[in-house]
């Protein structure tokens, strides 16, 4: 059974991750969705409120689990046995980033291999960031985000919180 992870901030999760996460499931037997701290961002939702919404979206693909992790990727993937960690990449300009991130993960972890699917064109633009700034002025989010979470995600940004 080959495990690997796909780790974010889903804060919160969009189309475009499910996206990654659909397409990893159907690659490798057993996929951990983890929400996890990225230092550089500050976010809008609780970690329960995250693990919560891929849940809610990832429950009926085989093979897909969701946790959560406070500490290093690499640590995580020893814990679990993963073989690789799996990532999406829109534009060259994720690919700087995500090539850093994936030469220190190889370094503390060196089992660990990094695997990078292209963006769904549909989703080249997403982010949860643009989510968020259209919820929070009141804009449709429908074409962004699964069903599922559009209600929860406008009634929490909604509040102001
Ligand atoms: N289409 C395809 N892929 C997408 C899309 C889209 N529209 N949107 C996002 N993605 C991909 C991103 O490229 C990324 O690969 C993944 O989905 C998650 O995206 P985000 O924005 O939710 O999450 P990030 O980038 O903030 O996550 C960063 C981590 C939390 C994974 C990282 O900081 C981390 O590993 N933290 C733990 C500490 C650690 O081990 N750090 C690394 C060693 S320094």
């Amino acid at each position: 059974m080959s495990t690997v992870i796909c780790p974010g901030s889903f804060d919160p999760i969009t189309k475009g991750h499910l996206d990654i996460i659909v397409r990893a499931s159907k690659l490798f037997s057993r996929v951990i969705v983890l929400v996890s701290k990225n230092p550089q961002k500050t976010t809008s939702f609780s970690e329960q409120e995250r693990v919560e919404m891929i849940r809610a979206v990832t429950g009926d693909l085989p093979g897909v689990e969701v946790d959560c992790y406070h500490g290093l990727l690499a640590d995580y993937a020893r814990q679990v046995g993963a073989i690789a960690v799996v990532k999406g990449l829109r534009a060259v300009s994720d690919f700087e980033y995500e090539f850093q991130q994936s030469l220190a993960n190889k370094k503390l972890n060196p089992e660990l291999e990094t695997i990078f699917l292209n963006t769904n064109s549909k989703y080249m633009y997403l982010s949860s960031s643009i989510v968020k700034q259209i919820a929070a002025f009141g804009g449709d989010i429908a074409d962004f985000v699964p069903p599922a979470i559009v209600q929860p995600i406008k009634t929490r940004l909604s509040k102001g919180e």
